[in-house]
């Protein structure tokens, strides 16, 4: 570690090490009223990066009425949106200005490797905020002609929902954090933003910098705490109009039980399973590559991770040995270290997860092609790992494993597009596919057939703020992103008048 990088990590450890971290209520910082706290820590090694505090029930009320206090009485949906949209590019200057901290501490809490998080979590922070401070400005109605007889104007409201709540995974805490506020912002609501309590650092950050950018008090109010109790307690509050969440299929179901207190709007990105299509005709020197990363890359910590490759039979041997060559050669190590690529998965229980998954795998019958290993030493590492032989009924190729292992199989020739797309369709997920291949129609018409809500044929340009991205089936209810983004922060309000 050189020595600049290694003085900003202490500062960072020691500013941290000096109380417990404290939550954004109402424009104020403050521990939990029970004064609870709980620790994050850092992946790569297991040692302890903060205290921080352990919201209970009334946190989360006094977070709420500060949010609907901000909504009702506040300046924020009453703001002209040209002001709201310059908030939020203010923000997008300030995390610019600060991206190198924001990068280390999403490094250290998330066990992001430090050449992927300055681009990846800062500049998809950026990304996000700029996309919708545009928005602002951008929201409408609609006018209709009505059939009743009599003269009569007619229109639609698009206004902001209200309260919402949004509750965020730990595998991208800050960009999926301003991935949520920056449309609920734009469209005028107010916000109670629920960090994972295993990456809190980077959202508490983030605070400050809503506060210096000059976003009034309550309109954001950021609460640590764990899922079971302050997460529980936001998806179930009777003064909540939206619950936003992002993580597993079995707490998206707890959550939709408990929105049902006062039937608040649901919006849903959940798990996936998502598969990956290599045909003989593919540009291999771009699909093998393409198809390891995208299983590989943050350690398969991804919603929309290629989990499962169908692989045509006359070049299967050729692309899973380059796969396997580059689980080899992908540089597994610290999250500091300028050239590791493959970080750690981010707690030891996560670790266990995926040990315990490639393990089922071999009972099931699977076959161990490259890695299926913890990784010696310190830290909650896994090797890259392919497992080939697998069939459907194997419980690695229908649950998300959320960890770098891929579950390939063979495909023949004769197998038409229909029965691809059944290949495809075969889990409880939706969330995303890959295709490759130099038949441009054949992609096509598999891309239709797929139940899957982004399809990317020979190549991913990533996550973009303009493309709606969420799933069918179990993986979701609803769009985040795009257009259909905005619109699920608002309501709409049909208003008529008599004009005879
Ligand atoms: O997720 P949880 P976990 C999947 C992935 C992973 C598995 C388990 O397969 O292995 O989920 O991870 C909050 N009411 N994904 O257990 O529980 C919690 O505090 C309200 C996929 O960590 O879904 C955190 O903020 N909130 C995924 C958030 O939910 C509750 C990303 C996510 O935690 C709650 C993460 C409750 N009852 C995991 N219980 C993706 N789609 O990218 C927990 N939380």
């Amino acid at each position: 570690m050189n020595e600049d990088l290694n003085s900003r990590v202490e500062a960072l450890k020691a500013q941290w090490s000096k109380a417990p971290a404290k939550m954004l209520i109402g424009g104020e910082w403050r521990e939990s009223q029970s004064g609870e706290t709980f620790t994050t820590e850092n992946p790569a090694d297991g040692t302890i990066l903060s205290e921080v505090a352990a919201a209970g029930q009334a946190d989360i009320d006094a977070a709420v009425a500060a949010a609907r206090k901000a909504f009702e009485t506040g300046p924020w949906p009453q703001m002209k949106p040209d002001q709201r949209a310059k908030l939020l590019l203010n923000l997008a200057d300030l995390m610019e200005k600060h991206g190198d901290e924001l990068a280390l501490i999403e490094t250290l809490d998330v066990g992001r490797p430090i050449q992927f998080s300055r681009m990846i979590d800062v500049g998809g922070s950026v990304g996000q905020l700029r996309y919708n401070a545009g928005w602002a400005t951008k929201i409408t109605g609609e006018t209709h002609e009505v059939s009743a007889p009599g003269e009569w104007l007619s229109y639609v409201l698009r206004e902001p929902i209200g309260v919402c709540a949004q509750i965020v995974p730990w595998n991208f805490p800050l960009v999926m954090a301003v991935g949520k506020l920056a449309p609920a912002l734009a469209a005028g609501c107010t916000i109670v933003l629920k960090p994972a309590e295993q990456t809190p650092l980077s959202t508490l950050r983030l605070g400050q910098l809503i506060q210096e950018a000059g976003i009034p008090e309550g309109v954001v109010n950021i609460v640590t705490g764990l899922g079971r109790t302050a997460g529980a307690a936001l998806a179930s509050h009777m003064d909540v109009d939206k619950v936003a969440f992002t993580g597993s299929t079995a707490t998206g179901r707890a959550i939709i039980d408990a929105s049902k207190t006062n039937f608040k709007r649901v919006q849903l990105e959940l798990g996936g399973k998502s598969p990956t299509f290599i045909f003989a005709d593919a540009d291999l020197a771009k699909a093998i590559p393409a198809a390891a990363m995208g299983i590989f890359f943050n350690a398969g910590q991804v919603c929309a991770a290629g989990s499962r490759l169908f692989v045509a039979e006359e070049v299967a041997d050729q692309v899973l040995e380059g796969i396997a060559g580059m689980a080899k050669a992908l540089k597994v190590g610290h999250t500091l270290d300028p050239d590791t690529v493959i970080g750690p998965l981010v707690s030891e229980s996560q670790l266990d997860r995926v040990t315990g998954y490639i393990q089922s795998g071999q009972a099931e019958g699977a076959d161990v092609l490259v890695g299926g290993q913890r990784k010696d030493g310190e830290g909650w590492y896994v090797e890259p790992t392919v497992l080939v032989e697998t069939e459907a009924s194997m419980k690695v190729r229908k649950e998300e494993i959320f960890g770098p292992v891929l579950c390939a199989a063979r495909f023949k020739a004769e197998e038409d597009v229909e029965r691809l797309a059944a290949y495809g369709n075969e889990t409880e997920f939706g969330l995303a596919a890959s295709i490759y291949t130099s038949d441009i129609t054949k992609a096509h018409k598999l891309a239709r057939r797929l139940k899957a809500g982004s399809v990317r044929i020979n190549g991913s340009p990533g996550v973009d703020p303009a493309l709606p991205l969420g799933g069918y089936k179990a993986s979701g209810w609803g769009r985040e992103n795009g257009k259909a983004g905005i619109e699920a922060y608002t309501e709409l309000k049909s208003v008529t008048v008599g004009l005879g």
